[in-house]
C-alpha cells in the first residue's frame, strides 16, 4: 500500500534563459517531468530574441496542454552593442525581482523552482526569501561545469593569466583542461556578460539545493567524478546527471525534407552550426565548395545572420547562383530553421558537421550519428574535446574559432571524406547511442537520478 505521501503531486516551476540552446533542454525537462506525473509550470520570458524560440514555445504548449504557461514580462530592453542573446540573458536577469509575486501566487504551492545557471545569482536570493528550494539546470557539459565552478577563483589570478595556450589549467592541483579550450570572453581583460556570469553565478550555485546536468555518466565519467568527489569545489549541493534529455513529442513534427527519404541509409552529412552562429560569407562559400568536392550527399543549413528575424537575404545573394546550381546534384540547402530532431533521427543521416553546441552533441549521441566538430564560439571547444575523446567524432583543431581563419573548401572536403568513410567511427557512435538510451532507460543512471529528485519534491 502506498502512503499518502507518495500520492502527493509534486509541482515545480521552470525558468529558462534566452536562446534555443537554453530553451530546448528546459522544454525537454518539462516534458519528462510531466510524463513522471509532476505538475509543471513553465515560465516564459517575454519577448524572445528569435522567432525560432517563440515557435518552439508555442509548438510545445500546443502538444502539452497539461503544462501551465506563465508569461514573465521583461523590463524594456536597453539597446546596446553586445551579442543580442547575451543582452537578453542580462535582461532576464535584471527582471528577476518581478518573479516573487508570480511564484508565490502559483497553486498548489511549489516544491521547487528550476532555473538556468545564468540566472543563479539573481534567482537564488529571491527563492531563499520565500523559502522555496531552488535547483539549477546547467545546460552545457559537465566538463564546462568544472570550469564554471572554478572560474570565480581562477579569474584574474596568475594561475590563469600566466599560462600558455597549451598549458593545462589546474584548480587545487586537479587538472581541468588546456587553456586553449576556454571560451575567449573568459580570458579577456575587459568585462563582458560571460565573464560576469561565470563569476557571479559560478559563486552562487553552491547555495542552490541541487544541480541538474544534461549529460550521462558513461559519457562524462571523469568530469562528473571530479565534481562529485569535491575535487573542484567543496560543499557543493548534489549534482545529478539526468541526460540526454530525450527530444519531446512537439519536436517530432513531420520533416519537410522528402528528399532524405530517397537517399541510402547513413549516406547523408547534416551540416549546421546552431541557432546563434552565422559564418562569414566567404566561409559559407568555401564550405559549399568543400561539400561539393567531398562527393558526399548533404543537407546544409545556411545561416547568414545571428538572429533569424533579420535573416532575410535571398540564398542567391548569400552563396551565389552558380554554387546553388552545383549543390543541387548531391545536396539540399535549407535557409530556414530546420527541425534538428527530425533530421538527426532520419535513417539517411550518417554524419553531422557541427559547431558542438551541447544540445547538438547530446542529440548526436542520442541518435548515434558521428560528429565532425567545427567549434565556433563559447563552450564549443570544450564540447568538441569531449566528442573526440569519447570517440563520437573527430575535430580538426587547426580550424580555430569562428573567423580566425578562412578554411578552404579542399581542406573541408578532405575531412568530410575521412569522417564519412570511417567505419569504426560509425560503430563507435552506435555504441554511444546504446549507452545513452541505457542511461535514461528504466534503472539507468540518469533515470535513477531523476527519480530521486522527484521523490524529494513529493515530500517537500
Ligand atoms: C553560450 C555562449 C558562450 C558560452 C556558453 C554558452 C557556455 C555555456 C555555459 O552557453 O559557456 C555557461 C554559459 C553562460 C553562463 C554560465 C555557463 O553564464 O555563447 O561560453
Amino acid at each position: 500500500m502506498s502512503s499518502s505521501r507518495d500520492q502527493k503531486l509534486a509541482h515545480v516551476a521552470l525558468l529558462s534563459s534566452a536562446g534555443m540552446g537554453h530553451i530546448t533542454p528546459f522544454l525537454r525537462l518539462a516534458a519528462l517531468l510531466t510524463a513522471r506525473n509532476v505538475q509543471v509550470t513553465f515560465i516564459t520570458p517575454h519577448p524572445t530574441v528569435s522567432l525560432t524560440e517563440s515557435q518552439a514555445l508555442s509548438g510545445f504548449f500546443a502538444s502539452f496542454p497539461q503544462v501551465k504557461q506563465k508569461q514573465f514580462h521583461l523590463l524594456p530592453l536597453e539597446e546596446n552593442s553586445a551579442d543580442p542573446f547575451f543582452n537578453h540573458m542580462q535582461l532576464i536577469k535584471s527582471s528577476c525581482h518581478l518573479l516573487s509575486p508570480l511564484l508565490s501566487a502559483l497553486t498548489p504551492s511549489l516544491s521547487g523552482f528550476i532555473t538556468d545557471m545564468t540566472l543563479a545569482s539573481t534567482v537564488i536570493p529571491i527563492t531563499q526569501a520565500i523559502s522555496l528550494p531552488n535547483y539549477i539546470l546547467f545546460t552545457s557539459s559537465a566538463k564546462m561545469m568544472t570550469l564554471f565552478l572554478s572560474y570565480p577563483t581562477l579569474a584574474g589570478s596568475k594561475a590563469l593569466d600566466d599560462l600558455d595556450e597549451t598549458d593545462v589549467i589546474k584548480i587545487r592541483n586537479v587538472e581541468l583542461m588546456p587553456k586553449s579550450l576556454v571560451p575567449p570572453p573568459l580570458l579577456q581583460k575587459s568585462n563582458n556578460f560571460l565573464k560576469n556570469s561565470f563569476i557571479e553565478d559560478g559563486r552562487k550555485v553552491i547555495e542552490s539545493c541541487g544541480i541538474l546536468l544534461n549529460t550521462f555518466v558513461s559519457f562524462e565519467l571523469e568530469s562528473l567524478r571530479k565534481i562529485n568527489d569535491g575535487q573542484v569545489l567543496e560543499r557543493l549541493p548534489s549534482v545529478v546527471a539526468i541526460g540526454p534529455l530525450p527530444p519531446c513529442d512537439s519536436e517530432k513534427s513531420q520533416l519537410q525534407l522528402t528528399w532524405l527519404d530517397d537517399q541510402p541509409a547513413g549516406s547523408v552529412l547534416y551540416v549546421s552550426f546552431g541557432s546563434r552562429t552565422a559564418l562569414a560569407r566567404d566561409q559559407i562559400r568555401e564550405l559549399g565548395e568543400g561539400l561539393i568536392k567531398s562527393g558526399s550527399r548533404f543537407v546544409w543549413v545556411v545561416k547568414d545572420k545571428k538572429v533569424d528575424r533579420e535573416d532575410s537575404e535571398e540564398l542567391e545573394e548569400v552563396i551565389g547562383h552558380e554554387l546553388i546550381e552545383r549543390v543541387k546534384e548531391k545536396g539540399l540547402i535549407v535557409k530556414d530553421w530546420l527541425n534538428q530532431e527530425a533530421t538527426l533521427s532520419h535513417p539517411a543521416i550518417g554524419g553531422f558537421l557541427s559547431h558542438c553546441g551541447w544540445n547538438s552533441v547530446m542529440e548526436a549521441a542520442w541518435h548515434g550519428v558521428r560528429i565532425l566538430a567545427w567549434p565556433q564560439n563559447g563552450d564549443q571547444k570544450v564540447n568538441a574535446d569531449i566528442v573526440e575523446r569519447i570517440g563520437l567524432g573527430t575535430w580538426v583543431k587547426s580550424w580555430g574559432w569562428s573567423g580566425e581563419m578562412l578554411v578552404k573548401g579542399a581542406e573541408i572536403a578532405e575531412r568530410i571524406r575521412e569522417s564519412m568513410g570511417n567505419e569504426s567511427l560509425r560503430i563507435q557512435a552506435l555504441g554511444i547511442k546504446e549507452d545513452a538510451r541505457k542511461a535514461v532507460g528504466f534503472g539507468g543512471s540518469s533515470d535513477k537520478g531523476l527519480t530521486e529528485l522527484i521523490s524529494m519534491w513529493k515530500q517537500f
